[in-house]
């Protein structure tokens, strides 16, 4: 059942966007908008594991509001991680400071599959009062939650920690089918039972984050992926937020990862939005909004050089029936966040809507 929101909320240029309905502006926020490259968030976490800080309501609230604050985004996301709700039910994972998430017993075989089970609201009582709070505090602003989709999620499973080339999540797909789709399908109830807890919150659109299924080819992606992304898709269908589909290097799989039931589709720097609405069209189910796709490392440039990006992905984004503005991938720790608030300036001002 769609969950009330207030009528601002409802018609927030991010949710405008989201829906492919015209708004006042090209909404923005960034992929790991909270983070490293921020003072107050390096201040508020000495000391604090990362773990830690997930499960405490009042940093989440903080750390949460930061960015919206220090940047004037459209839309806040959940602090929190793709691998937090496997350590809520007391999977071994610790997140790593510097490297990101390792596991101490990776998954080999189909008893490693008993502690990867979802949360239930019970499990996350702080995740539901974090999310309460935010919604009120915010006002307004959307709040995203999120969730890392089952491939991505595996992959820290199968691997035990951060890889470059998947390759042993690869290989468990191909020499034990069955184990990797029960693993795969268990991941989907884990993300379609964290995302449910914080839409049922007040989370007013969720993400799910592919990050890793770029690795995949299309083939692979459609058999042993695809499915249980879906699954996550079509539980949260129900409702009525907007799903966000995201991947790093998903060029080649965007009418998949389209079509796995996504509402929107984030599209990385390497493909531009109107290649991107060509491609999600060409796949069926029509054009949708995109979601994209400034280059993080142009965050290193000068400005001179960041100001026609900006206004080239707003001409491309033209193409979708809505377009968020974001990095096309998380917002790097040593970014300047002086220049992630001008670069909110200007998308706010090319796009601003002259009413008529
Ligand atoms: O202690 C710390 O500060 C460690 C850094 C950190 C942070 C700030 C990690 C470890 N996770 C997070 C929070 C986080 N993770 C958020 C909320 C912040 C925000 O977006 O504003 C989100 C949305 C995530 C999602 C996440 N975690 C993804 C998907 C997004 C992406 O960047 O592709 C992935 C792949 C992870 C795994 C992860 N967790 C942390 C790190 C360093 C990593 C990546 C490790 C790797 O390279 O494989």
């Amino acid at each position: 059942m769609p969950l009330p929101q207030s009528r601002a909320l409802d018609r927030s240029a991010f949710l405008l966007a989201a829906r492919g309905e015209p708004g006042p502006h090209t909404p923005v926020w960034f992929m790991r908008q909270a983070g490293r490259a921020l003072p107050e968030y390096r201040a508020i976490r000495q000391g604090i594991t990362m773990l830690e800080s997930c499960m405490r309501p009042d940093l989440v609230v903080e750390i949460t509001l930061q960015p919206v604050r220090r940047y004037g985004v459209d839309a806040a996301i959940f602090f929190s991680d793709i691998v937090f709700p496997l350590q809520a039910v007391g999977f071994g994972i610790e997140i790593e400071p510097g490297v990101g998430p390792v596991v101490a017993d990776p998954i080999r075989d189909a008893a490693g599959l008993t502690a990867v089970r979802p949360v239930t609201p019970a499990d996350v009582p702080y995740t539901t009062d974090a999310v309460k709070q935010l919604v009120s505090e915010l006002d307004g602003t959307p709040l995203i939650g999120f969730a890392g989709a089952p491939f991505t999620v595996a992959s820290y499973l199968v691997e035990g920690g951060p890889s470059k080339d998947h390759a042993k999540t690869k290989a468990l797909m191909y020499s034990n089918p069955d184990l990797w789709h029960a693993l795969a399908d268990r991941l989907a109830d884990v993300a379609i039972a964290y995302l449910s807890v914080q839409v049922e919150a007040g989370a007013s659109a969720i993400q799910l984050f592919d990050s890793w299924a770029g690795g995949l080819s299309p083939r692979d992606y459609e058999r042993f992926v695809l499915p249980h992304s879906a699954k996550v898709f079509e539980a949260m269908a129900s409702y009525g937020v907007p799903r966000v589909h995201f991947g790093v290097n998903t060029g080649e799989l965007l009418g998949l990862m389209s079509g796995a039931g996504a509402d929107v589709v984030g599209v990385d720097w390497r493909v531009p939005l109107d290649e991107a609405v060509r491609r999600i069209t060409a796949a069926g189910g029509g054009p949708k909004p995109v979601q994209g796709n400034l280059d993080p490392a142009l965050l290193f440039a000068p400005w001179e050089a960041v100001e026609p990006e900006i206004d080239r992905i707003l001409a491309e984004g033209k193409a979708a029936p809505g377009h968020i503005f974001n990095l096309g991938h998380g917002v790097p720790p040593e970014a300047d966040p002086e220049v992630l608030r001008r670069v909110v300036e200007r998308v706010h001002a090319k796009s601003a809507r002259v009413p008529a």
